[in-house]
């Protein structure tokens, strides 16, 4: 393919969904994934040599985590400029290359765009603080000192940084003003208020569409709108000093979360509707699409999620669902949780498109919160639950967290015990030296042990490997027209530690049913079983289907075509 032309236009496909509908998404973390220049750091002709390997898990779309010029003070999500490549990633010879290949093998491919702040090396920062009459002057959030009783100066309130839980104020001499960060001190938050900043953005945006992405992940939203005020966030009463992490003292209720912010986003998502972007658009299945980051608030999650459907447009955008981190690991509260949060979309617009995770670059190893058994339990869940399905790269290997000696910490955060270093570590591709990620002598942050026994390579001929179940479900669901496309129904039955869901499309019938208990268990379903599919179990322990009787061992979770019927959303057999 000749890198140096658009990449976009394809041969058409003549399907009338969405490739947003059922997609499974692969996120790569570009430093661990793979380096292809032994410098000890993943980079992006790295990834672009995995191709094959991506495509193989039945994944349709890649999620890139930063690659911009950057200088890496939160390893990357700090962004020095926003439309170009960091060269120890590569070049942007290499991003078109990649871009490519991945359209070439029928996949889109999605960056992360990190809207609310940029490095303190960013031009735009440059220039806001050499002055307060400059044309940036007004492009980030400045505000003079206060002072205390004793005439020191102190910040202008009491607002937090989300990274170490100190004030999320830094004080700047050439300006003598305070600038706000929400994160880092090295990532002074953008002034959204400013026009000139969402019109900034919304450039960056076009850069990118017009090279050809198929789409954003949209970083950190909740921040980009605050109190103008700038009013002090209330203590929180839940707050145990020196039990909960600094950062939850407050209940951030002015710092971040302010309604403008879906104004601000739907903004951004009309870029991807403009003329120029829509040149597919008898073919639906090319619209652009973003997904944007927002953690739920604890009390009310559908609400919150809801509310980014304000003013937007469910064609092409959606929040990320982050119900796979915030629930526990329990039949009923996801029974409940599917039942109302799939009901809720349903009665908006039937163009939405739910989105799931269980694994990313901020949280600890799905393989590491929950057991073996459990872990694979939730793969079947992630790729059987209708819309967007996350699988963050290493989890199809059931990669653990990494441990990581205190000399080899990198990441600025001291949130979540220590950082998200354990979740960020290396690539595990083989036996050979550095699991195959470098052949450098260190890498940036230390390999796993036990890769000489488990990786890619050894996982690939072992049919009860981790690889091979996320394989096999990458497979169906790219095959079933229920799993991408379907209608879902959540049923209740007499067994509470069991979960069971339908999808359903057209005459494909498909039922997802999770024993959470440790006993072996017997369930009456509510329609017909025709034939196991799946199950995260060996072939010799697979369910055996009896009629509506199914047998279920400890934490097993099967797939299994049903009989339609009135109760799971078709005709009655
Ligand atoms: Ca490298």
């Amino acid at each position: 393919m000749d890198p140096s032309s658009p990449s976009r236009p394809r041969a058409p496909h003549l399907s009338h969904y969405r490739w947003s509908e059922g997609a499974v998404v692969y996120q790569i973390y570009p430093r661990s994934f793979q380096d292809s220049n032994g410098d000890g750091v993943g980079d992006l002709p790295g990834i672009t040599s995995r191709l094959d390997y991506i495509k193989a898990l039945g994944v349709n779309t890649i999620w890139l985590s930063p690659f911009y010029p950057s200088p890496m003070a939160d390893f990357g999500y700090d962004v020095a400029d926003y439309c170009g490549v960091d060269p120890i990633f590569g070049t942007m010879a290499d991003f078109d290359e990649l871009l490519s290949e991945t359209h070439h093998r029928d996949m889109q491919l999605i960056i992360d765009l990190v809207p609310n702040h940029t490095s303190d090396e960013h031009a735009w920062f440059k220039a806001s603080r050499a002055s307060r009459e400059g044309p940036y002057s007004d492009w980030y959030v400045w505000r003079d000192a206060k002072q205390d009783e004793n005439g020191n100066r102190v910040p202008p309130n009491n607002w937090l940084d989300v990274l170490n839980g100190e004030s999320a104020w830094e004080w700047d001499e050439t300006r003598q003003q305070y600038y706000l960060h929400s994160f880092h001190k090295r990532q002074p938050d953008l002034n959204w208020s400013n026009h000139k900043v969402r019109h900034a953005m919304k450039k960056v945006m076009r850069f990118w569409l017009d090279k050809g992405v198929d789409g954003f992940r949209v970083d950190a939203v909740y921040w980009m709108s605050k109190d103008p005020l700038l009013t002090d966030d209330d203590p929180n009463p839940d707050y145990q000093p020196g039990v909960s992490e600094p950062y939850h003292a407050l209940l951030h209720n002015n710092s971040c979360g302010w309604p403008v912010v879906y104004a601000y986003l739907s903004e951004m998502a009309d870029v991807l509707k403009e003329e120029a972007y829509l040149d597919h658009h008898r073919f639906i299945d090319r619209q652009r699409f973003m997904i944007t980051e927002a953690y739920p608030e604890h009390n009310h999650p559908i609400v919150s999620y809801m509310m980014f459907y304000v003013g937007m447009d469910p064609r092409v955008a959606a929040p990320f669902n982050f119900e796979g981190f915030e629930l526990p690991w329990q039949a009923q509260p996801w029974r409940r949780f599917l039942r109302r949060f799939h009901r809720a979309l349903e009665q908006f617009s039937a163009a939405c498109v739910s989105s799931y995770a269980f694994g990313n670059h901020d949280k600890p190893r799905l393989a590491s919160r929950l057991s073996r058994e459990q872990a694979r339990a939730a793969a079947v869940m992630l790729m059987t639950l209708p819309g967007m399905s996350f699988i963050y790269n290493g989890d199809e290997l059931g990669m653990k967290n990494g441990v990581i000696p205190p000399e080899q910490v990198q990441d600025p955060s001291t949130q979540n015990g220590g950082g998200r270093d354990p979740e960020r570590t290396p690539m595990l591709w083989s036996a050979e030296r550095n699991a195959g990620f470098s052949t450098a002598e260190q890498t940036w942050l230390p390999v796993n042990v036990g890769y000489e026994t488990s990786n890619a390579l050894s996982q690939e001929h072992d049919p009860a490997s981790f690889l091979s179940l996320y394989r096999s479900l990458g497979t169906l669901r790219n095959e079933s027209v229920a799993l991408r496309h379907g209608s879902m129904r959540v049923h209740k039955l007499e067994q509470p530690e069991v979960l069971c869901y339908v999808r359903a499309k057209d005459r494909e019938h498909l039922a997802t049913v999770i024993n959470f208990g440790d006993t072996a268990v017997t369930v009456e379903l509510p329609f017909a079983v025709r034939r196991s599919v799946l199950s995260t179990l060996t072939q010799e322990q697979m369910a055996t289907a009896d009629e509506k009787r199914l047998k279920l061992e400890p934490f097993e979770a099967v797939i299994c075509a049903v009989a339609p019927s009135e109760q799971n959303g078709g005709p009655a057999a």
